[in-house]
């Protein structure tokens, strides 16, 4: 394995979010694909991250937890998550805009006594971007899209190789299509708890390519042989750590995580308007 500062097939920044500025406009760079990741390190204090994440473990507030369709202590033993992603609302996108909604103000309740965790999203965005508009995607009829989702992997739980520009074959991607530009789409995520081993980053060398996919095929994970034979590197930010990264056209998974203390991540994914001005989030 090498380390992420090694691999010059991943061109990656990190800084402490004191030092944001250092990364103004660098999405132009994402854009040119002269940088693949930046971590900003410390975006809110461990200590307050430590809080949050008693609060997730409480279930406070009252989160949906997907999947659904199983009971809730059921569904606490896998991964799961604290909302909806698009994809995962499948055929039923009303259902997918009333839980945004519900998830918005839970979110705000959740980081109630620190930085808004949307504001504090939009403003590092809004440097990274050199000061574009950033914005939450609206259905035709005005709703939210989720701004982000909670992903809670307990002892155990990964989440398989994928590239997220896959994510755009599916059918509840048809709206969202025509805001922005899903085929460019960076990922980002903020770690709120950190397991003692296991839960890294895995990015690998292959690239996203169209003919990956069966034409126009959405699928949760792709076979592991894609990537047996490349190179990959890990990082593992910490509790208060963001990462932003090319995951539209990066082949990634998450690694097990191992040990008593659950992996916590928040976060959604980012592109460019179609209209060459704003910049969009939504999970
Ligand atoms: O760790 C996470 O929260 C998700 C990472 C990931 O697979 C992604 O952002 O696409």
């Amino acid at each position: 394995m090498r380390q992420v500062e090694q691999a010059d097939w991943f061109k990656f920044r990190s800084v402490d979010f004191s030092q944001l500025d250092s990364l103004e406009r660098c999405l132009d760079e994402f854009a040119r694909r002269t940088l693949d990741g930046v971590l900003i390190r410390q975006v809110y204090p461990a200590e307050y991250m430590r809080e949050i994440s008693a609060r997730i473990e409480r279930h406070e507030p009252p989160f949906p937890i997907f999947p659904w369709t199983v009971p809730p202590a059921v569904a606490r033993k896998n991964k799961h998550l604290y909302g909806i992603t698009l994809v995962a609302a499948d055929h039923c996108l009303p259902e997918y805009f009333n839980v945004a909604e519900g998830f918005r103000s839970h979110c705000h309740e959740l980081f109630r006594d620190g930085a808004d965790y949307e504001e504090r999203m939009k403003s590092i965005f809004s440097v990274l971007s050199g000061g574009r508009p950033v914005s939450l995607p609206r259905s035709p009829d005005g709703q939210g899209y989720m701004p982000a989702t909670i992903r809670i992997l307990p002892t155990g739980a990964t989440i398989e190789l994928h590239c997220d520009n896959n994510l755009s074959h599916h059918p509840s991607y048809a709206h969202l299509k025509t805001v922005c530009d899903v085929n460019n789409q960076l990922s980002f995520f903020l770690t709120l708890n950190a397991p003692g081993a296991g839960g890294e980053l895995v990015v690998y060398e292959r690239r996203w390519s169209d003919n990956d996919d069966a034409p126009s095929e959405y699928v949760v994970s792709k076979d592991s042989s894609m990537v047996e034979d490349r190179e990959w590197i890990s990082i593992k930010p910490q509790p208060g750590d963001m990462i932003l990264f090319a995951g539209g056209r990066i082949y990634h998974r998450v690694a097990a995580t191992q040990g008593a203390s659950p992996r916590y991540t928040i976060g959604g994914f980012l592109a460019n308007g179609l209209d060459g001005k704003s910049l969009y989030y939504w999970s």
